[in-house]
């Protein structure tokens, strides 16, 4: 019997999470153009998947366990356990308008027309907050809706704010703070079980000697 984990094909996740499983002393080879590989030493096979797939293959038990955004993981809504926060990835998905516009509060939103990717939870946003909002959901490249007369404002996820700053917007209101965590089907089998605590106790320990 083997666990199975989803990971990034490519994109930022990618890298960091094929570390974190070397830091846990798991050999696999690099498979950026494979469908699927298999630890050497450890009961593990890897699957590379986009990371919007993931959530979806984890509570289907298509894969055992993940490694995806908490964003992505909200988003889709899908029910899986959160087995451990990762610590990269660290992102926040946030409002942001173009910098010459006077913001002053959540109200200001009310309205207005808002791009975004993550329309499931900035609609939740807006409701908590009672503001309507025309959404409108775009795939990529989000930053640049305000600029080609496509919405007023953007929710979308910033790191270092420099892709903001480079399309004259300003980040606003954050809506939610993510980093990467790995995630489990819910109802695992207790072999299954066992071997997610093994790959967790190895993690925390990575995670300790980093702090
Ligand atoms: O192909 P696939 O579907 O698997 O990948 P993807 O293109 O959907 O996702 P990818 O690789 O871009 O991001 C994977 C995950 O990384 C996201 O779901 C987040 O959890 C996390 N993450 C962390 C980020 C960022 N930081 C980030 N900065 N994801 C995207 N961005 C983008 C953002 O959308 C914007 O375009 O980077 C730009 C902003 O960055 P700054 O540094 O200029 O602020
Ligand atoms: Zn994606």
């Amino acid at each position: 019997m083997k666990l199975r984990i989803a990971i990034q094909k490519s994109g930022r996740l990618h890298d960091d999470s094929i570390k974190l499983l070397k830091e846990c002393g798991i050999d696999i080879n690099n498979g950026v153009n494979k469908l699927k590989t298999e630890a050497s030493n450890f009961p593990l096979e890897v699957f590379f998947l986009r990371d919007d797939d993931i959530p979806q293959y984890v509570e289907d038990g298509v894969a055992d366990i993940g490694i995806v955004g908490e964003n992505v993981i909200i988003e889709k809504g899908r029910t899986v356990s959160i087995a451990e926060k990762l610590g990269f990835g660290k992102c926040r998905l946030s409002l942001a308008v173009p910098k010459t516009v006077e913001y002053n509060g959540v109200q200001d939103m009310d309205k207005l027309r808002i791009a975004t990717s993550y329309p499931v939870i900035l609609q939740q946003f807006l409701d908590e907050h009672k503001i309507s909002a025309e959404i409108h959901e775009i795939s990529g490249s989000v930053e640049i809706a305000p600029g080609i007369g496509l919405a007023d404002a953007i929710c979308d996820l910033v790191s270092s704010g420099s892709t903001l700053f480079m399309n004259g917007l300003k980040e606003v209101q954050v809506i939610l703070k993510s980093e990467a965590a790995l995630i489990s089907n819910s109802s695992l089998t207790p072999e299954q079980d066992a071997l997610l605590q093994k790959l967790l106790f190895r993690i925390q320990a990575v995670k300790k000697a980093k702090n």
